[in-house]
Order: C-alpha cells, then structure tokens, then sequence
C-alpha cells in the first residue's frame, strides 16, 4: 500500500498520509507527498488541497528510526516538500486529529489553513530528542503564535491541547464533526472565494513585539539555564528562533537547517533516541509475547496507607481505578487517608488539579481496616512494613480472602519476591511491583518476576503499568532489583571519597552538573539519613569485617540526629527550606572520621569523582546483564532515568559508559580494584566486552 492516499471530493482533493501507527514522514511517506504534489498542484480540476492522516493520527513526526542513515537518492527532504506546499497558489487545508508532532505540525504550519478535531495534541517536541524543529518549524511557529510562545513550547517540548492551540492562533479553528469534511469545505470555500494564500512564512505580527524587545532571548536564556545544564538542543532552539526575528524567511531557514545538522548526529540526540526507544522496548517481553492473555484490571486493593501505600492508591485512583485501602485499625486509616487528601489538596492550591477532579479522586478510594474488602478486586499491591514475617502473614491472608483470579503484588523493594509468593498456593499469581517514592510522582515501576510468576500475570501488571502512567521495567529478584542494587555501589563510592579528601559539596556538584538533579548528599537529606541507617543497622552482622565500611559518617551524623531536610540538618544544613548550606560541623565531623579512620586526606579531582561514583554503577549495571535480572541495557538505562534522575541527555548509565568506551572503564575499575579492594572488581561482561570493542549497544 502506498505511503500517501489521494481521494478526490469534488475539485478538492485530499491527501492522506498512510504510515501506521503513527504516521511517521519517513521516505516512503515523503516520496508520496512529492508524486501527490506533482499531480495535484499542475492539475486544474483540482483548486484546493487538505492534507490529513490516516488512522489515529495526523501525523507524530520525522521517522526518529531513520536519523542518523543516508536517505534514499531522489526522496526529497522535509524542509523542501513543506516550502513546496506553502508555495502553492491553491488553498492548502491541515485537517488534524489525534496528534501533529514534531514534522507533523511543521506539515501542518507550511499549510494555509490549520483545523483540528476535538482532543488532539500538538507540538514540537524534537527538543527531547536531542535536536531542533528543522523542517521550518523554529521559523514558521514564531510567525503564527508569537515568539514568547514558540520559545516556551520549542524550548520545552511541550505538547498542547486543539483548545490551547487554537487560542495560541496555531491552528485555526476547531472542527466539531469530521475535521477532513471541515478541511475540505474551507478548502472550497477559499478557493471559490479567491482569497490569496496565508503563508506562515510570510506573518510578521508574531515577531514584532520581539523586535521591541532585544533584551528577550538573553532573559530567556537566563531563565532555562538550570534545566538545560550541559545541552545543546535547547540553545540552538534559542538561536534558531532569535534568526527568525533578525533575518529574512528563507536566511532563517538556512540557519536553522545548519543548526539541526549539527545537531542530529550529535552524541546528545544519539542518547535521547535510545532513551525514547528503550522506554518503549520495555514493554517487550521476549517470553511474554504481545497476544498473551491479560486480566482486566477495573478495581483494586491497597494493603497498608503509610506513605508508599497511600501514594499507590493515589496511582490508581489518577488512573480512574476504583481502589480499596486497607489498614489494622482505624486510626491508622484516617491518618493514611487524611495524608492522601492533603496530597491532592496540596496539588489544587497549587492550581495544578481542579478541585472536581480531586473530589472525584477521592471518591474511588475506600478505606478498610478488613482485609475481607479487597476479596473482589482484581489486583492487590501490598504495602505494609518491610519485613518478611509481616509480609508473608499478609500474602497467606490475601490468598484466602482474594478471588482466586486475582494478582497478589508486593511493593517490596529489598525482599525475595519467591519467598513471599511461597506464602500463598498460587506464586504464578504473586509478582513484585517496586514502586518509587513518591508514588504518585515517580514514573518508573520495577516489574519484579519471580520464578513462578507466569506470563498472564507479568502481562497484565505490565498492560497495568502503563495503564496507570507509569514506565514499567520487568527485572527479576535479587537484593535491590536493578535500581537499588546499581544506587548502593554509586553511594558507597561517595561515602568513600568523602572519607579520602573530597567534601559532600564536591561530589554533589560533580553530579549536578553531569546532569542529575542532585548529588548523591543532597539526595540522602532529601530521602532521609534515617532510613539507610535503619538498614545497614540491620545487616551490620553480616557486613564483612574484611570488607571496608561505607556507613561511618552517615551513621554519625544520624547519632546527632541529623535525618536530612526533615530535621533541618543533615550532610548539609537548612535554614531556608530545601537549599543546602555546607556546614563547618560536618566537615570538621568528616576530617575527624577520615583521621580516626587512619586515612590521611588528599585532593580529589572532579574527574576522579565522577569515575568513582558512576564506573562501579555501571559495573553493577553489568553483573545485573550477566545474570539476567534485566533484559536488556537498555532497560536498566529507563530505570535509571526515570527512578533515578540519570540525564536523559546522556542516555542512562549503560548507554554512557558506551560512549565513554568500555575498554576505559574496564581499566579503571581493575585500577580501582589494585587501590581499594576486590568489591572494586571488573564484570566478567565488562571485561568482555571490553576485550571485544564492543560495547552494551552491541548485546
Ligand atoms: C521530527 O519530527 C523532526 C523534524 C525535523 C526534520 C528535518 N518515528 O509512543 P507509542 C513508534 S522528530 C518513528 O508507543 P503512543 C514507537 O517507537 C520527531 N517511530 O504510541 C512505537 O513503535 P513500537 C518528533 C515512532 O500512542 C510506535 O510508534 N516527534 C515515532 O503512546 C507507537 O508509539 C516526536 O518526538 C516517530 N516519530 O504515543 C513524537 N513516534 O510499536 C514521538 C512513535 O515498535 N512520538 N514511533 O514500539 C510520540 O511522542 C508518541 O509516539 C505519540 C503517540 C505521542 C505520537
């Protein structure tokens, strides 16, 4: 079939882009574009043109899969075929549904004429993939809806409603039947009428407040600045822009077009696309395949409203699951359920949820201190205390009150998953589902299969996953899944170089601005000292007393109770807020450690602090590939962006250390192992990888 449809409505003819599942302008689509161009502009039956898509869209952009390969001879590119459109004497009418992204709305801006059907999204969001609007869009958009406008929605990526669009004058009216009949009878009428073409790249009105205004660009350099640390694709949209106001049209788009080839190729797009296909090759299961049988999941139980539990119902109720909270007394369900309408009511004062949305929230949770209440959901995710006797209590519970179809989930997230699923007499029914904390904020869920979890059931949680708004990624059970296990290494090497010489600004400014939005201290105040102390009290028997002893200063800064932000001091202080302030008490505390601990303290290069932090991670990341607790490298780089923080700039842990060279990292941590000991140790993978020049990509 080909790539691009005509049929012809009377003397106006339709153009419909055919590239399922998203429409993607591709070489085939843009082949087509220019055959239907060269039949209907040179033809005189036909006076005017509507260009809509096929299927659930209008069309989501450049092929991101061909980026980076030569095109086809004789396809020409997108630029040119928008230019050609624009150009045409006869009414050129967008009939969008669904989503016109990237490429899609620059399609959409070079034609005369924008229409849009009720719950469409629109938007430029080349900028998440490491590049710039490049077939006009830096030029067109600022022209239409004005510049402040085109440099937020450029600069963020942001995707905006037909109503949003329309009162930002990007698409002209709002069709209430079928935008295609809508598109086709303006067509008619504007050829009938004889009105002149609108070009975008002709408008001027849009830039003139911005020529009034020098100072504009600079003020929003300024403001972006703290987001955009250490990218390129943001500025250049900033540049391409800031061309639109100085030069003419066609110099702009010169301009513009020397700026995306700049970028495309660039390491920083290369990582945003494997981030952006690596979230979606998540959902790939090679055991599970895509026609397993799922289970509906349509009301749900929570066992325990502490934080993490009250956070999951908070997740299912978003979703418009019904969900049923269940806690030992009622006490406990009042405070759980009291924090739960904080939460959201927090959220309407900040005007980001209508308090109607809120109250209908409210009303599909349903709170219980009998565990009999969730007897008729589909799908339960315990939440209670982190203890295995606890849990196991709970899982026999639940599988003599649950119906027997039901999905019995734990949320734990240091605790065998087989253990637990032993509790009941249906494992194949029993799987982890790790959430982060904040529930309802983070967007990763670690999947965790146990050895009898069976297909049905690792479908349905990871159709859930992505029913609940969430980037599920399917690991298998140790000690920390793949998150927690890759974070300890990262933070043991921290507390280290503290201890040799560094301070925890130091090491936090490093991470900063690699890309994280915290360093590792930052993030202990934030989370809470208090709890890794509470776990490595915990396990302190089974610390080896060969093996060197990460926890010292954290559990002294924990003996003077200082827990983080909760108690307004921990590695750092805090006076005003959530701003940390390095304290003279803490170094004096670490330089007193370091001199008890026998280590004379040295100068640690920001260099050495970024290897010792992120090379043992990505060596961990390693054994978790080597011993299959996840798929993929790439999935460990979406846990890591998304539960993390890792830069998604740079790819994630597994996709950097590719760019960094494996061989590279495979030397330091033999050198690091030779300084500090065998927990230093390089990945068999790693080494052999190495070995071979390849890198994770090529796994
Ligand atoms: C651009 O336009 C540059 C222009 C300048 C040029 C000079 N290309 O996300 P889903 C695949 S840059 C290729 O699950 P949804 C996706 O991988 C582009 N493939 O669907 C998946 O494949 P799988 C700017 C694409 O309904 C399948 O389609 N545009 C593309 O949840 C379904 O995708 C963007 O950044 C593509 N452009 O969400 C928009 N898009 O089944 C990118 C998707 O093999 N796309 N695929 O795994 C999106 O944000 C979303 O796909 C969506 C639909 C919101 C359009």
């Amino acid at each position: 079939m080909s790539a691009t449809q005509i049929e012809r409505r009377g003397p106006v003819a339709v153009i419909s882009l055919v590239n399922p599942p998203v429409n993607g302008l591709g070489s085939a689509v843009r082949s087509g574009l220019e055959a239907a161009f060269n039949e209907l502009l040179s033809d005189d039956a036909v006076t005017g043109i509507v260009i809509a898509g096929a299927g659930r869209m209008f069309s989501a952009g450049a092929d991101i899969r061909e980026f980076g390969k030569a095109p086809p001879p004789d396809v020409p590119n997108l630029p040119e075929l928008i230019d050609w459109l624009e150009e045409s004497s006869k009414p050129v009418v967008a009939a969008i549904h669904g989503v016109a992204a990237g490429g899609g709305l620059e399609l959409a801006l070079g034609c005369h004429y924008r229409i849009a059907a009720p719950k469409t999204r629109l938007g430029l969001p080349e900028v998440t993939l490491g590049i710039l609007p490049g077939a006009g869009g830096t030029q067109r958009l600022p022209r239409v809806a004005g510049v402040e406008a085109a440099l937020e929605l450029i600069v963020s990526g942001r995707l905006v409603s037909e109503r949003e669009a329309l009162k930002l004058g990007i698409v002209d009216e709002i069709a209430h039947g079928d935008p295609v009949e809508a598109a086709v009878a303006k067509a008619r009428a504007l050829a009938d009428a004889g009105t002149p073409p609108r070009r975008s790249s002709a408008r001027d009105e849009g830039l003139a407040a911005a020529r009034s205004n020098p100072g504009l660009f600079d003020e929003f350099r300024k403001g972006m600045a703290k987001r955009a640390r250490g990218m390129n694709a943001p500025y250049a949209c900033v540049r391409c822009i800031e061309a639109a106001v100085r030069l003419p049209f066609a110099e702009g788009r010169h301009f513009e077009r020397e700026e995306f080839r700049r970028l495309v190729d660039a390491t920083e797009a290369k990582a945003m696309r494997h981030a952006f296909f690596a979230e979606r090759e998540v959902a790939k299961i090679p055991d599970v395949p895509d026609d397993t049988p799922t289970r509906p999941v349509e009301t749900a139980g929570v066992i325990g409203c502490g934080t993490m539990g009250g956070g999951i119902a908070m997740v299912f109720a978003n979703a418009g699951i019904p969900v049923t909270v269940v806690e030992n007394d009622s006490a406990a369900l009042e405070a759980g359920l009291a924090k739960i309408r904080a939460n959201y009511q927090a959220t309407v004062d900040k005007g980001r949820l209508a308090q109607d949305v809120m109250d209908r929230r409210m009303a599909l949770i349903t709170g219980a201190t009998e565990f009999e209440a969730v007897a008729g959901v589909d799908f339960v995710v315990e939440a209670v205390f982190e203890e295995m006797p606890i849990k196991k209590q709970v899982f026999g519970i639940l599988d003599r009150v649950c119906r027997p179809d039901a999905i019995l989930a734990t949320n734990t997230s240091t605790l065998d998953v087989d253990e637990i699923a032993g509790a009941t007499g249906r494992p194949e029914s029993v799987i982890g589902t790790h959430f982060f904390s904040p529930a309802n904020v983070m967007r990763l869920l670690e999947v965790v299969r146990g050895a009898n979890s069976s297909a049905g059931t690792i479908a349905t949680t990871m159709g859930l996953s992505k029913t609940l708004g969430k980037v599920g990624v399917l690991v298998g059970v140790c000690d920390g899944f793949v998150g927690n296990r890759m974070l300890h290494q990262y933070l043991r090497e921290a507390a280290f170089l503290v201890e040799e010489g560094a301070l925890p600004q130091d090491v936090d400014r490093v991470i900063y601005e690699f890309g994280f939005p915290m360093g590792p201290f930052a993030m202990s105040d934030l989370a809470g000292n208090d709890v890794g102390w509470r776990i490595r009290r915990a396990k302190m028997a089974d610390h080896p007393s060969n093996q060197r002893y990460s926890g010292t200063i954290s559990d002294r800064l924990c003996e003077r109770g200082r827990f983080g932000q909760k108690t307004g001091a921990g590695w750092y202080r805090y006076e005003q807020g959530r701003t940390p302030v390095p304290d003279p008490e803490v170094e004096a505390l670490i330089a007193e450690t370091s001199r008890e601990l026998g280590i004379e303290r040295r100068t640690i290069s920001d260099q050495e602090i970024l290897e010792r932090c992120l090379y043992p991670l990505v060596n961990e990341g390693a054994k978790i590939l080597e011993e299959g607790i996840a798929l993929r490298a790439g999935d460990v780089d979406v846990v890591w962006i998304h539960g993390y923080g890792f830069p998604r700039h740079r790819g994630g842990p597994m996709f950097w250390a590719d760019t960094v060279g494996l061989g590279t990292i495979a030397a330091a941590m033999r050198r690091f192992r030779d300084e500090h000991g065998e927990w230093m140790a390089p990945a068999l993978l790693l080494e052999k990888l190495a070995s071979e020049n390849r890198g994770f990509k090529d796994l």
